[in-house]
């Protein structure tokens, strides 16, 4: 008896514990997960604002419990309408620009390409915010228990507080099937939701604000007409021709709802749903006919229809099948536990490593969610801007920042969300065609610095910053690169056109230099960058280093191309004739790697641009085991640029440090990068609260350029080789990875390592074909057998190394020897679809 009772005891006892642990699991769970940005306040501004996107539709959610904002964007609203922007006075000018260059001559050279390069048409068009959905809470009561939280693995923004005693919460998402964004207001007890809801634009935009139905609240409007400061007066306003319809419809279940004319009110509900709807006219860069407010309402009227926990599924279920191929886990710490913006301002001086894979994995979500096949790529903002007038128009800027969008694309198996950067070339290589004719005479299509929703190619802004016509010849090599990891030739065909069109335009232009007869490109600039014994804004020149190796790069890979589509025999033969007599890159007189023809470099200079080390990153021109010279050059120009910058070039040098293979430099890198600005006193690039980077201002291209440097960190596949974990930095000493991906279609199912040393990799190979992996430390098979030393060449035709000119050192140089880490290098012969397995030994 007395046994029973004590047994009885124990076992309420435990229940008790057992249930309160549950629940403070539960708590700690969804405060605590890997994969959500979590906060203890409602945002202050935009920059602590949660992003939700689907590709098309962008929203910034503040989750403030009396002011609620839903800031909008949709991705085809710009300014203007379908326009070209040619200089026709450029061909004119051509030879005497040349002229002046060669004579260095570069404040008049300057001067001419103001005048006759530069666009006196229009000077491209900024992308534009819808507006705002502003929800006006009944309830001033104070706030308590407040919590919201932005969870990237379903891409869901949730807010939940507490108002006398009532627990409120809003759950929101962009859904990508169905193409609205759905709100849901819930709380735990009837009749306590009352709101009124408004819609706005910033000023000077003019909008329509009415009411449909008595449930349904519309603002309808135009992108705005534009005249850019910089152009003459006799300059043609461009026409704002896109229109955009954007419509809320309020469902609540219980209360009341009623209309006036431009606000909807809803009066003690028990829950509602919010579906909103942006549409606009936009068809492709020269048609804008078709209907916004059918599209919008259409979207609309079928969401509407749908069960909200259907809504929710189908949201999940494609998010997931993108987010999920890939899963990160580099250990964890005390601070996973704190707030997101308190993890940010306390990442450089203390040890969070998941914050890092969060960082990582959120590049993945912001892709995925402002990327989508058939839709816009992603530009400066991604698609989440707040104005009319963003900081560089918002627009797609080509000499760094739009490429740097889509590093991690191929690599964090995303390969998908470069589709919408993939057809912009496609477009570009037709619109680039006139501006190659009218502007240069040449055969091909050409860009230059910047382009729009419109496809401008023309150069913009200023001599400065526009006189650059290799845009197109970067963008390109976005396409060469996808079919280095998906091998598929049929794709290849498909863009083939845009490939040969970048060459023939190189072919067309390029032009002997007097001193050595090199080939070279002129008028151009290193971007945005010119000498420091010239004036500042004298960035003209010619031959320079990031140009010789885009040439380089836009020629080798079209040969290529060709071979492997029998084309074009006749152009391949012009080609290996012309790489032959491009520039060599070059070693300086301060052992740097020099980013012009002369030796100019000044290693005080720590400009932000480091465009001469796109040989090293992102492309493979400059290898630690083939051009060891160039590597240490590049090195040594990255030390004298210094690690703090904007967002966008500290991201850039993760990247750099981990092809030189010095995981603890790019380390030290993300440090300066995770470090809270926004707020009074803060200074220099980073991390604003909602994680989203800081140039500042706000550009989306340092967070994807963080995904990529952490993932260069972990896989190379450049190189000759698979080389896992190149640089890792002390810090991160066990972790896992899953599926990312190599090039030659080779997926790296897992990759697991303890104590510094890879312990295990699964790689599956999707195309055939050798398999050489390199390692820091010895592997074996899985069945405990030896793997095979590889010799000579990797036979695997994905993994050529590109084979250039034998580097110029300066007599005045002294470079050191590169000093690397031995390692092993394996050979394992694969069959399509087979899966290798390798160990520690
Ligand atoms: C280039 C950079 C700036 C900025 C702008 C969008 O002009 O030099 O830093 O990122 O693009």
């Amino acid at each position: 008896m007395k046994l029973k009772t004590v047994w009885t005891a124990t076992f309420l006892v435990l229940i008790i514990i057992v249930s309160s642990c549950a629940n403070n699991e539960q708590k700690t769970q969804s405060k605590n997960s890997n994969l959500k940005l979590w906060y203890d306040a409602p945002a202050a501004n935009w920059n602590e604002a949660l992003p939700l996107g689907n590709g098309r539709l962008g929203a910034m959610v503040f989750g403030n419990p009396t002011n609620e904002n839903i800031q909008l964007n949709e991705l085809t609203l710009w300014a203007g309408g379908p326009h070209r922007n040619d200089n026709p006075l450029a061909k004119g000018a051509l030879s005497d620009i040349r002229k002046l260059l060669f004579n260095k001559k570069y404040e008049e050279a300057h001067r001419l390409a103001n005048e006759k390069f530069i666009s006196k048409v229009a000077h491209g068009m900024p992308y534009e915010t819808v507006g705002n959905l502003r929800l006006n809470f009944k309830n001033q009561d104070s706030v308590s228990n407040y919590y919201r939280e932005l969870d990237i693995e379903n891409a869901i923004n949730t807010t939940k507080y507490t108002i006398d005693g009532v627990e409120f919460q809003r759950e929101i998402f962009t859904s990508f099937p169905d193409e609205v964004i759905v709100m849901k207001l819930t709380a735990n007890k009837k009749g306590k939701i009352s709101f009124n809801a408004t819609m706005d634009r910033p000023e000077p935009a003019k909008v329509s604000i009415f009411t449909e139905n008595d449930n349904v609240l519309v603002m309808t409007g135009f992108g705005s007409d534009n005249k850019n400061k910089r152009l003459p007066k006799e300059a043609p306003t461009i026409e704002g021709k896109i229109e955009f319809d954007s419509r809320v419809k309020i469902v609540p279940e219980g209360g009341k709802l009623t209309a006036s004319n431009d606000a909807l009110e809803v009066e003690n509900a028990d829950s509602v749903t919010l579906y909103i709807s942006i549409a606009t006219n936009f068809v492709n860069y020269k048609d804008v006919s078709a209907d916004a407010h059918k599209r919008a309402a259409n979207y609309l009227a079928k969401a509407e229809k749908k069960d909200y926990k259907d809504l929710v599924k189908g949201h999940t279920d494609f998010y997931k099948n993108y987010f999920n191929r890939v899963s990160l886990d580099l250990g964890t710490s005390e601070a996973a536990k704190k707030p997101t913006d308190v993890r940010i301002k306390e990442f450089r001086d203390g040890f969070d490593p998941a914050l890092a894979a969060l960082y990582f994995q959120y590049g993945r979500y912001l892709l995925i969610s402002s990327s989508q096949p058939g839709g816009q790529p992603a530009n400066l903002q991604g698609l989440w801007c707040k104005d009319l007038t963003p900081p560089w128009k918002s627009a797609y800027t080509i000499n760094i920042n739009t490429e740097m969008n889509y590093w991690p694309a191929e690599v964090t198996n995303l390969t998908e969300m470069h589709e919408p950067l993939i057809e912009m070339v496609k477009e570009l290589s037709v619109t680039g065609q006139e501006t190659a004719e009218v502007m240069y005479g040449a055969d091909g299509w050409v860009t230059h610095h910047n382009t729009d929703l419109w496809r401008i190619c023309e150069p913009v802004d200023g001599a400065t910053w526009g006189m650059w016509p290799m845009g197109g010849t970067w963008l390109t090599q976005h396409v060469w690169d996808k079919y280095m990891f998906n091998g598929d030739l049929e794709y290849l065909e498909t863009v083939y056109p845009t490939m040969k069109g970048a060459a023939k335009f190189c072919l067309s232009v390029l032009t002997p230099e007097p001193e050595n007869g090199w080939l070279v490109i002129a008028p151009s600039i290193s971007p945005e960058h010119g000498p420091s014994i010239r004036k500042k804004n004298i960035t003209i020149d010619d031959g320079t280093t990031m140009d010789n190796q885009l040439v380089f790069d836009m020629l080798t890979k079209t040969i290529e191309a060709a071979k492997l589509l029998n084309k074009d025999a006749d152009l391949v033969k012009k080609m290996e004739t012309t790489l032959a007599k491009l520039p060599p890159m070059q070693v300086g007189k301060h052992n740097q790697l020099q980013e012009w023809l002369e030796d100019l470099d000044d290693p005080e200079d720590n400009h932000r641009h480091v465009s001469h080390l796109y040989g090293l990153f992102p492309s493979n021109l400059i290898s630690p085991y083939r051009t060891p010279e160039l590597f240490k050059g590049a090195e040594n120009t990255l030390i004298h640029r210094g690690d703090p910058s904007t967002g966008w070039s500290m991201n850039w040098k993760i990247n750099l440090w981990a092809r030189l293979l010095d995981g603890n430099h790019a380390y030290k890198l993300m440090g300066d990068q995770i470090k809270l600005v926004g707020r009074p006193g803060s200074k220099g690039g980073g991390t604003y609260a909602n994680m989203l980077d800081a140039h500042p201002p706000f550009q989306i291209d340092g967070n994807f350029g963080f995904t990529s440097g952490l993932t260069e960190m972990l896989v190379q596949s450049h190189d000759g080789a698979i080389h896992l974990i190149p640089a890792l930095p002390d810090v991160w000493k066990d972790g896992k990875v899953s599926g990312l991906r190599a090039r030659g279609g080779f997926e790296i199912v897992e990759l697991e390592w303890r104590d510094g040393k890879v312990a295990k990799a699964i790689i599956k190979s999707n195309l055939g074909g050798n398999l050489r992996i390199r390692s820091y430390n010895e592997l074996i098979l899985q069945d405990g057998g030896d793997l095979k030393v590889a010799t000579g060449e990797n036979p695997n035709a994905f993994y050529q190394v590109p084979k250039i000119k034998k580097p110029l050192i300066s007599k005045a140089a002294n470079i050191e020897e590169v000093s690397l880490k031995p390692t092993y290098l394996y050979d394992v012969e694969t069959k399509k679809g087979e899966v290798i397995v390798v160990l520690q030994k």
